[in-house]
């Protein structure tokens, strides 16, 4: 297996990620083991845009069958946009940048794949297994591969309810300089005390085309953002004057709402999640396994309509990433 400095040189092989991953990309001076896809390391290596997927909504967050037609709709979707998607999992041990269609097949339909965060990547190499990455793992692997723009669904964030829990998305944000195209953080969670964390740890927070905060599933979380970014021309300028800042090196967050006429219904919504936050607390789930639970109980008690809105979010947030990054490159 060749090694090779400089990206664009190897395809589906260990490729060493040396030297300046992306123009002027603060992390160009470290060294990543990570299989990029051909597609993907012609795209970075000609300075053509890119956007990152994540893998934990594949394989833990949305129920299958929908989630392999689905993750090939977001892919479709940062395509028709003009850009390349690169959906980042492990596979064997091995984190890849960018999937061929029967490894998005094998992340859909195995069972057992594991969610793994930022912390987890290397003890899942050593252990060889199959995982799908979360929002913190996704943008620490996209960053490290010079990847600047990222899309997703929500932020994982501060839990509701005691004991204390709290998503490495936000920590692992705070240190990795991408902008992340994401409906806010989901509304199973402390909105308040999540934005709250997101301004001490310095993620970077704008609307786009709003001052309100959405809610994922709902198009307004009831709180304010201070910035709104208002063309995919604009957030590539703030993607481009962090990078030549040189001096925060976190996250920008760039908050897409749906439309409110295509949220899911607010009073259905507050039934359902008071409903699963008690269904959580009878059942005992705790842990990483609290949001595919809540995400999961959505999908059931809501007639299909929780999926087709989660879905809207996550294809809208494609296409917006994708534009971002092409305004970027
Ligand atoms: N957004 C979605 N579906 C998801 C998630 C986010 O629309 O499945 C996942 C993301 O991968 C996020 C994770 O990083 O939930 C948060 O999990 P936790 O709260 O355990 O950190
Ligand atoms: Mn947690």
């Amino acid at each position: 297996v060749p090694l090779v400095s400089g990206l664009g040189l190897v395809t589906n092989q260990v490729c060493q990620v040396g030297a300046v991953a992306a123009p002027g990309h603060p992390y160009g001076d470290n060294v990543n083991d990570l299989v990029l896809a051909p597609e993907v390391a012609d795209a970075l290596g000609a300075g053509s845009p890119v956007v990152a997927l994540e893998s934990t909504i594949i394989a833990h967050g949305l129920p299958r069958p929908d989630n392999l037609r689905v993750a090939r709709e977001i892919e479709a979707t940062v395509r028709a946009a003009g850009a390349v998607p690169a959906t980042i999992a492990v596979l064997g041990g091995r984190v890849h940048v960018g999937l061929d269609d029967a490894q998005l097949i094998r992340l859909a339909e195995a069972d057992g794949v594991a969610k793994l965060s930022a912390r987890d990547l290397a003890v899942a190499a050593a252990k060889g297994v199959d995982g799908a990455t979360t929002v913190a793992a996704t943008s620490a692997v996209a960053a490290a591969a010079g990847i600047r723009v990222f899309a997703t669904g929500g932020l994982g964030g501060v839990h509701r309810d005691a004991p204390y829990d709290e998503s490495a998305d936000l920590v692992t944000l705070a240190r990795t300089p991408i902008a992340v195209v994401c409906a806010g953080v989901k509304s199973i969670l402390d909105v308040g005390a999540t934005l709250e964390r997101l301004e001490t740890l310095g993620v970077a927070v704008a609307g786009y085309r709003t001052l309100r905060f959405p809610g994922f599933y709902l198009s307004d979380s009831g709180f304010g953002v201070d910035w709104s970014l208002d063309s995919p021309e604009e957030a590539a300028r703030a993607v481009r004057a962090r990078e030549a800042q040189g001096v925060h090196r976190g996250a920008l967050v760039v908050a897409n709402p749906l439309p409110a006429e295509e949220q899911l219904d607010p009073a259905l919504h507050d039934r359902t999640l008071a409903e699963g936050m008690a269904a959580l607390e009878a059942q005992g789930v705790t842990g990483k396994a609290v949001t595919p639970f809540l995400l999961g109980w959505f999908h059931e008690h809501t007639g299909g309509a929780s999926l087709e809105v989660n879905v809207r979010i996550i294809l809208r947030n494609a296409d917006l990433a994708a534009r971002i990054a092409a305004a970027a490159a």
